[in-house]
Parts: structure tokens; C-alpha cells; sequence
């Protein structure tokens, strides 16, 4: 069985589709980071960078493993049951490189953007514009590799799709509004975010944790 330390955000969610996409038994722990529980010792002790998501393994070989950063876990995950990344060659890296675009660009600018044009107290027009033009670069880049391939790592569904979907939703919709300049004309991305949003597994993470 794993753990699963989960909100209703789109880093959570990458954890929770994959765990529903490779059909592994886990059980969610709801960390409530708008009630800061992310803060709390027995958090800490599995996530101590206090962000979900995070997961334990209580069946990992010698004994129970903790991962922290979605990155991770889903390289972890996919390693575990021999899905949604190939164990070597082109496509292994091709899936890496677009999993690690959203972990190290995608994610954090989203992040970002909405943090200064949804939460922070004063408006820093220099902050919305430098996320703002960040994310639709960003998009740019992304409704290029999507026009040319199906999926992100190419002609299949990986982990690389699993980690770019709660954030390209996120930012089609609600981020949209509040940050019209992110996003713009992406068919690919159109026609990717529905094929994604399709899978049932999908259907199943994007709904968890339930609150
Ligand atoms: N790089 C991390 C980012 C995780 C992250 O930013 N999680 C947010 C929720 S979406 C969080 O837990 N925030 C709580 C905090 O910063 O205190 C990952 O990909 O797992």
C-alpha cells in the first residue's frame, strides 16, 4: 500500500493520476496547505521541503521509502510497474526532458503567476508581466512539440503528459481569466488537453483529494 500526501492542487494531482493510471493501492492523506498542515511534524517528517506531493511506500524493497517532488514519484512510480516511460533509449529522455520542463519551468512559472495576480496583497505590475510572459513562452514552446507529436514524448501517453496536465488546465481555465496574457490560440494543446481529459484515470486523480 502507499501513502499518499495530496491537496487539491496541480502538483498533487500529478501524483494521483499516475497512482490511478498505474492501478497501485493507495490511501490519501489530505494535507490541507490553506490550513498549513504541510508544516506539521508528521509532514515534515516525509516531505521535509513541507510541499505536496509526497508519498510513502510501505512495500518498497528494504522497507518503507518516502519521496518527496513530483518529479520523483512519478519517475519512482513509473519505475516501480514498468509504465509510462520507457526503461532506455530515445524516448526514455525525450519523457524525462518534458517531465523536467514542467517540474523546473512550467510548474514554477504557473506557480508564480498565479500567486501575483490571484494571492499577493499588492498588485506588482513587473512580477504579473515578467509570469505573464513567461507562461505564454512557455505555452509557445509547447504547442510547437504538440503540433509536431501527439503526446509530449512523442507518439505515446507518459509521464511527461501526467505532469504537464493540472497546470495546463489550471491555466486554460481559471488562470486564463485572471491572466488573459498567459494564454492564447494553442489547437494542440486544445487537442492534447482533451485527449488527456479523456482517460478515466485521469478523471479519477484530477478528483482527488476529496473535500
Ligand atoms: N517542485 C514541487 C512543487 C510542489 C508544490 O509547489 N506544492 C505546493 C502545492 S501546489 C505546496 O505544497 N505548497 C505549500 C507550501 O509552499 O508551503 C513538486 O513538483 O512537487
Amino acid at each position: 500500500m502507499i501513502d499518499l500526501y495530496t491537496w487539491t492542487t496541480p502538483n498533487g494531482r500529478k501524483a494521483s493520476i499516475m497512482l490511478e493510471e498505474v492501478g497501485l493501492a493507495y490511501e490519501v492523506k489530505a494535507v490541507n496547505i490553506g490550513k498549513d498542515e504541510q508544516f506539521s511534524p508528521q509532514f515534515l517528517a516525509v516531505s521535509p521541503n513541507n510541499k505536496i506531493p509526497a508519498i510513502v511506500d510501505h512495500d518498497a524493497a528494504g522497507g518503507p521509502l518516502a519521496i518527496f517532488e513530483s518529479g520523483a514519484i512519478l519517475v519512482y512510480l513509473a519505475e516501480k510497474t514498468g509504465k509510462l516511460l520507457a526503461a532506455s533509449g530515445p524516448v526514455r529522455y525525450k519523457t524525462l526532458e518534458w517531465t523536467f520542463w514542467q517540474v523546473g519551468g512550467l510548474g514554477p512559472m504557473l506557480g508564480q503567476l498565479g500567486y501575483f495576480v490571484l494571492r499577493a496583497k499588492e498588485k506588482s505590475p513587473d512580477a504579473i508581466d515578467r509570469f505573464t510572459t513567461e507562461s505564454a513562452r512557455l505555452f509557445g514552446v509547447m504547442e510547437k512539440r504538440l503540433a509536431a507529436e501527439p503526446y509530449l514524448a512523442g507518439a505515446d501517453y507518459s509521464i511527461a503528459d501526467i505532469a504537464c496536465y493540472g497546470w495546463t488546465f489550471a491555466a486554460s481555465t481559471m488562470l486564463s481569466r485572471a491572466a488573459p496574457g498567459a494564454w492564447g490560440e494553442y489547437p494542440s494543446i486544445d487537442r492534447w488537453l482533451k485527449a488527456v481529459g479523456e482517460r478515466e484515470a485521469v478523471k479519477r486523480g484530477m478528483a482527488v483529494p476529496k473535500v
